[in-house]
């Protein structure tokens, strides 16, 4: 008998065939938002569950879910909305699927840097409003890319194909993570042990560092008094790691130029403050959304599944 596999959002059909192929699957054709008890119900009688950062599995969750769960497969590289702890304590494994979204997660960040700097929310609305009347000089003047230093906060997969990237605008790179890269790695990218020691060396900032207690807030407004004025900051990472209210008022105040935001605290429903502001480039979590990377992250996700089943150890094992 195939083991039975709870997805928990549409998925791409090359990735759904395959699950057919392999599984039993409990698949979600409308795409409906599962609650955490549909979850729960849903999932009696399935060996594993495939979900999406939408789910939360958190330590009450998990305390529920049926016997027969064994692995949450997840359709992510974050796995912020899953307490590993408690799905350790359980017993259950717990994938996600690292390196197969680097290079969509940094074309996104490429475009929020690109779009924050050049005031791309500004301009599309000023043509597609008909308000666009006239050129001058001074018209729509923004900030230049090239050759600029770039601060990346978290050097990790992401962290540096966004630097590759962005030395193609012979952008300087400086970054900080928590311990410093290996030589190959770092390509000549400058290490800072801080992310203080970080700030002062970006005139553009990107956050590509994991959800943690530890980077909670960790753009703050002491954070970002240490950046050069005008600074531009981009986060396609999680929305946590920004103090909004700070980001916010840096905004306001000048103190930084513009942002280029996909992520947010509470996301959907983001900090009001940012919808006022013309000096935001903002994007709706779409980081890893191209044809080629959804498919390939199914992909990750079965290939772990595959192992888990084979009583393997599958590889991309968090917990
Ligand atoms: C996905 C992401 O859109 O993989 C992640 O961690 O944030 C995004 O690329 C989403 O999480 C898919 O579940």
């Amino acid at each position: 008998m195939k083991p039975v596999i709870l997805v928990t959002r549409k998925l791409p059909d090359a990735v759904e065939e395959r699950l057919r192929r392999d599984y039993d699957p409990i698949l979600n054709p409308d795409d409906v938002l599962y609650s955490s008890d549909e979850i729960i119900e849903l999932s009696r009688g399935a060996g594993a569950i495939l979900p999406c950062h939408t789910e939360r599995f958190t330590a009450e969750v998990i305390a529920r879910l049926p016997d027969s769960v064994r692995a949450i497969a997840n359709f992510s590289v974050g796995y912020d909305h899953v307490d590993t702890a408690a799905a350790g304590e359980r017993g259950l494994i717990v994938t996600n699927t690292p390196e197969v979204l680097s290079d969509a997660t940094a074309e996104l960040t490429m475009m929020l840097m690109l779009g924050a700097a050049r005031r791309a929310s500004e301009g599309e609305r000023l043509v597609r409003t008909r308000e666009w009347k006239d050129w001058s000089p001074s018209f729509m003047v923004g900030t230049q890319v090239t050759g600029k230093r770039l601060g990346i906060l978290g050097f990790g997969r992401v962290g540096r194909v966004v630097a590759e990237r962005a030395r193609g605008f012979d952008m300087e790179i400086h970054y900080n993570d928590v311990k410093r890269m290996p030589t190959e790695l770092e390509k000549g990218a400058i290490y800072h042990k801080t992310p203080g020691e970080l700030m002062p060396h970006c005139d553009f900032l990107t956050l590509h560092c994991v959800s943690s207690p530890e980077t909670t807030k960790l753009l703050n407004a002491d954070l970002i008094s240490l950046l050069p004025d005008g600074a531009v900051v981009v986060n396609a990472s999680r929305g946590v790691v920004i103090d909004d209210d700070a980001l916010i008022a840096a905004l306001k105040s000048g103190k930084l130029t513009a942002a280029g935001l996909d992520v947010y605290n509470g996301e959907p429903d983001i900090h009001p403050g940012y919808r006022q502001l013309s000096n935001v480039f903002l994007m709706p979590h779409i980081g890893s959304a191209t044809k080629e990377t959804r498919v390939a992250m199914g992909f990750r996700a079965l290939d772990n599944l595959d192992a888990i089943f084979a009583g393997e150890e599958p590889r991309d094992r968090v917990a």
